[in-house]
């Protein structure tokens, strides 16, 4: 295959370091230590985040302490810049009770949280038509270096399409699945297929509730409607669309995303591999895949693993090329392929500041805009691949299936090259990797139990196991990094509470040692011995965020077997340390689905009690579960255990 592309650079090229480093720089070891230690419990993170303060780095617990103190009303959800009679911010006790337009602080909250909802379902569900484009292109022929891996999900897919699989390759199967798909953002099917996975009852909810999702893009449109001045003036008629929307993003955008990867690059299967800041190696070219789509990420492993590029790295006086993810890119390349981990969203910056890293290679979401700023500091080139994104000062790839192949190996060329020009003195990794156990798909759970669900059920009916919990999301400088993920984790299977977890809250808890089997020593009696005896881990990484669509098809066939539906279930899930707008349209289509949700960071929300009553409180008379908000994880878990015992009461078990 030729090789052309060539990179532009976004904006302007960063020379030499951007940061005022002399500003930044901190001497006092005293101040160094007690700062770093507050700021996250990854014990590398903490080495990392030291050096970052004596080198005068900048991150992002620095700019959360420049912004302080937020402002209370943006806080509260009760200031709105929607329109150009504004901006507006609710304040009674000036007798400022409504914005220009009139709108009160019940409205103005509910529209900025369903404006806040929608940006995350519609990053999913962007997210998941790219990979959808790409099966369809590859179907066609059009996509260079991709191929279908995983047939029988193909197969499996097309039957629930209605797309005719006799006697056709798999191309052309891919090729109407793909187009069948395509159709499902639209307003031609008017119906969310996946969504039919869902238990009878629980599809029976949201029909009452008038929030079946129609299309992937006609909730998102139709929500971005609502919110302009002058259509939605109704709260809770904007919050009910809210679920809509999310479910259209769960049960389509995401389940579209996870499953179609599945499809291309292989559905996961149980491996072992290793996680945190120590997987960088130091006489390796070390390459990070940071973001969130395969489509790119699985490109690039197989760029690096050319024997042309492999020479080209022996040429520059490295040992290999050592690939290491990051966030959620770095969740589905661990998930398939094994690759180690480097960290979640709070590591993308200290991975840097390593001095180790050759490339960051990006493509959207979660990615710091100021990491260009980063890597000015030290030779690491951050590549980005997305139009949509183009972060300035980035070197840019003009990445689309169809230059696939050439493109990562340009990219991997690239970062190759860059191995001289490290400075080895300043190279820092912090210390040795964590092993961790992935790829618990729910094929893979599926796998592991012989076949069927029953004998999962069968343990949750004996009480071996408690419930399950779904602990999902990001890093919040709000919250100690990490901390909320592994305490909340920590409690829940001492109480014999089976985690499954997605996001940087799956990474957290590979890195606290949580997901290898003998962490099932920190579990209670039943939940050990069902993971001594099917030698699993009592937390198990079920994928990206995307992927929470997983934990919503594990809840679904649990139901099923049950005959109930997903809100009668002793389960639950939860969001310690969120921050994304895509964490509030999980959170919202797990509620939407009947799953009990707590989050650990408050939302937008707190300057219209009648919106707090309904997303606590009121939503239980709608699709039987709602949210709280915890930011103590020892008292989450409580609130969690509660809700679970009354779900095992009410079924009798
Ligand atoms: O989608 S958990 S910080 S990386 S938003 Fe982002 Fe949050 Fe991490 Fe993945 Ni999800």
């Amino acid at each position: 295959m030729e090789e052309n592309p060539k990179p532009a650079i976004v904006g302007r090229k960063l020379e030499t370091c951007e940061l005022d480093r002399a500003k930044m720089s901190l001497m006092n070891p005293k101040v160094i230590e007690e700062k770093s230690s507050g700021r996250t419990i990854d014990d590398l993170a903490v080495k990392m985040i030291q050096h970052t303060m004596r080198e005068g780095i900048e991150t992002v617990w620095d700019r959360f302490e420049m912004q302080q103190p937020q402002c209370k009303y943006c806080s509260d959800g009760l200031s709105c810049s929607r329109c150009a009679m504004g901006p507006c911010r609710i304040i009674p006790e000036h007798h400022r009770e409504r914005g220009v337009c009139g709108a009160d602080a019940d409205l103005i909250v509910a529209r900025n949280l369903l404006d806040t909802l929608t940006t995350g379902a519609a990053a999913h569900s962007d997210h998941g038509r790219d990979i959808v484009e790409t099966l369809y292109k590859t179907g066609i022929g059009e996509a260079q270096g991709y191929e279908i891996t995983d047939e029988v999900k193909l197969q499996k897919i097309a039957a629930e399409l209605g797309v005719e699989t006799s006697g056709r390759t798999k191309e052309e199967i891919a090729t109407d699945v793909g187009r069948s798909l395509l159709y499902e953002f639209g307003t031609f099917k008017n119906k969310v297929t996946f969504a039919d996975r869902a238990p009878g009852q629980t599809k029976e909810l949201w029909k009452k509730a008038g929030i079946v999702p129609r299309s992937v893009d006609r909730e998102i449109v139709e929500a971005m409607h609502r919110i302009h001045m002058g259509v939605g003036a109704n709260y809770a008629n904007i919050l009910l669309h809210g679920l809509r929307t999310a479910l259209g993003d769960g049960w389509g955008g995401s389940m579209m995303a996870t499953d179609i990867s599945d499809v291309m690059f292989g559905t996961p299967e149980i491996n072992q591999s290793k996680v945190n800041l120590g997987v960088l190696k130091e006489d390796h070219v070390n390459i990070s895949l940071h973001g969130h789509n395969p489509m790119l990420s699985e490109m690039i492993v197989r760029a690096a693993g050319d024997p042309e590029m492999k020479a080209l790295a022996e040429k520059m006086g490295a040992k290999g090329i050592n690939l290491v993810g990051l966030c959620c890119t770095g969740n589905e390349l661990l998930m398939r392929k094994g690759v180690p981990m480097a960290g979640n969203h709070f590591n993308q910056e200290l991975v840097i500041a390593t001095g180790a890293l050759e490339a960051m290679v990006v493509d959207y979401q979660c990615i710091f805009p100021s990491l260009p700023r980063t890597a000015s500091c030290f030779h690491t080139k951050i590549i980005s691949t997305s139009e949509k994104s183009k972060i300035v000062g980035s070197y840019y790839f003009d990445f689309h299936p169809e230059n696939a192949y050439d493109t990562a190996k340009a990219i991997v060329r690239m970062a190759v090259a860059n191995f001289p020009n490290r400075v080895q003195e300043r190279v820092l990794i912090p210390g040795k990797p964590v092993d961790l156990m992935a790829g618990f798909s729910v094929e893979a759970i599926q796998a592991a139990l012989g076949g069927t669900f029953k004998p999962l059920v069968d343990l949750i009916a004996s009480g071996d196991i408690r419930g399950a919990v779904g602990i999902v999301g990001c890093n919040n400088p709000k919250v100690k990094h990490d901390f909320g993920h592994v305490t909340l984790a920590k409690e829940l299977i001492k109480n014999d509470i089976l985690c499954v977890e997605t996001g940087c809250a799956a990474v957290a808890c590979g890195k606290a040692g949580l997901m290898m089997p003998d962490a099932a020593f920190l579990a209670g009696p039943g939940l050990k011995g069902v993971c001594n005896k099917l030698g699993i881990p009592p937390v198990l990484h079920m994928g990206s965020c995307v992927d929470c669509s997983r934990i919503l098809v594990l809840l679904a066939e649990l139901a099923k077997t049950l005959d109930v539906g997903i809100d009668q279930l002793p389960a639950a899930g939860a969001a310690p340390e969120w921050y994304s707008q895509k964490a509030v349209s999980i959170g919202s289509y797990f509620v939407a689905s009947g799953v009990y949700t707590v989050l650990g960071v408050m939302p937008k929300i707190a300057g219209s009690g009648n919106v707090v009553e309904l997303l606590t409180t009121g939503l239980n008379g709608v699709v039987n579960a709602s949210f709280a908000v915890e930011p103590d994880p020892m008292a989450a878990a409580e609130l969690i255990i509660k809700h679970i015992d009354g779900k095992r009461k009410a079924l009798g078990i």
